[in-house]
């Protein structure tokens, strides 16, 4: 058990939380959804995803591969309904006891600013710490209806602490944040169609990727037919066997964080739930 946080579900497959053992991972939930805009729901996506997680197999047909990985559950953080900002140093004093018990964070959301804490926490563990967002949106307003905390900004805050970025699915975006793209050396965008049509380019720049490597995943990156209950739906998207190639390669990479964020359903057995749980599954699966 963590400060901050309460335990209402443990994810499927994950290991009682005694005798740690150490270079695993630890599972937070962020059952928080107070900027969202649209479509909201997100703060149920923590149990959710993790009651999805029992229609599992412990072999992964996909990967030819028991999931054999150690890792913790250790509940949800005790947010702060209506404040983003504190939320977010909550998520970041969580993941640095996380960090001290020398685990690395998998952060299920909850709204996409969840992000800005674990990545805060981790930029100040790491040099050239890349993070690698899967998302409709680029999420790199300066501001977003005069917050600077929240899911709409979530890769500004994190660029300003001095992360390089890749962009992968991008279909939404507004003129500013093009502007802002073009005006800064280390942000790597690969949009919704060049994910469709040059996997092996994407692929071979991820395999190239130098240094320690955060991946975040908003659901809505997903096709809506695939993933519907999302904070904002958008057309266009990735497939599952997409997601599935970017985590197998990835996953040979050194990974120090992983989020999927923005399920937004309070249905139990709600496919974007379900999709959100294979995605976890399936990164558990592949990292040793
Ligand atoms: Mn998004």
């Amino acid at each position: 058990m963590l400060l901050n946080t309460y335990e209402p579900w443990k994810f499927a497959f994950s290991a009682e939380n005694e005798n740690i053992k150490e270079n695993s991972y630890g599972i937070i939930g962020v059952p928080f959804d107070s900027t969202t805009s649209y479509h909201s729901g997100a703060r149920l996506g923590p149990i959710v995803v993790r009651e999805a997680s029992f229609g599992f197999e412990k072999y992964n047909t996909i990967f030819n591969k028991d999931l054999t990985s150690t890792f913790y559950d250790f509940g949800d953080i005790n947010v702060v309904p209506g404040n983003c900002k504190t939320t977010c140093d909550l998520v970041e004093d969580t993941v640095k006891e996380l960090l001290d018990l020398n685990l690395k964070p998998i952060i299920i959301g909850g709204e996409h600013s969840a992000s800005i804490g674990a990545i805060k926490a981790l930029s100040e563990k790491h040099e050239r710490l890349t993070v690698v967002h899967l998302d409709a949106h680029r999420d790199l307003a300066f501001e977003f209806i005069g917050e600077k905390y929240s899911h709409a900004t979530v890769m500004r805050r994190a660029h300003e602490m001095g992360v390089n970025l890749v962009q992968i699915g991008i279909r939404s975006s507004s003129q500013d944040e093009e502007e802002f793209v073009k005006s800064t050396y280390n942000i790597q965008t690969f949009k919704n169609r060049d994910v469709h049509k040059h996997m092996d380019a994407i692929e071979y720049y991820l395999t190239n990727i130098d240094g320690p490597i955060y991946i975040s995943i908003d659901m809505d990156v997903m096709n809506p037919a695939i993933a519907p209950s999302v904070g904002n739906p958008t057309p266009g998207g990735l497939f599952v066997s997409e997601i599935e190639n970017i985590l197998e390669t990835l996953c040979r990479k050194n990974i120090v964080g992983f989020d999927v964020v923005e399920t937004a359903t309070n249905k139990l057995g709600e496919q974007t739930a379900v999709v959100a749980a294979k995605i976890i599954y399936d990164f558990l699966t592949l990292i040793e």
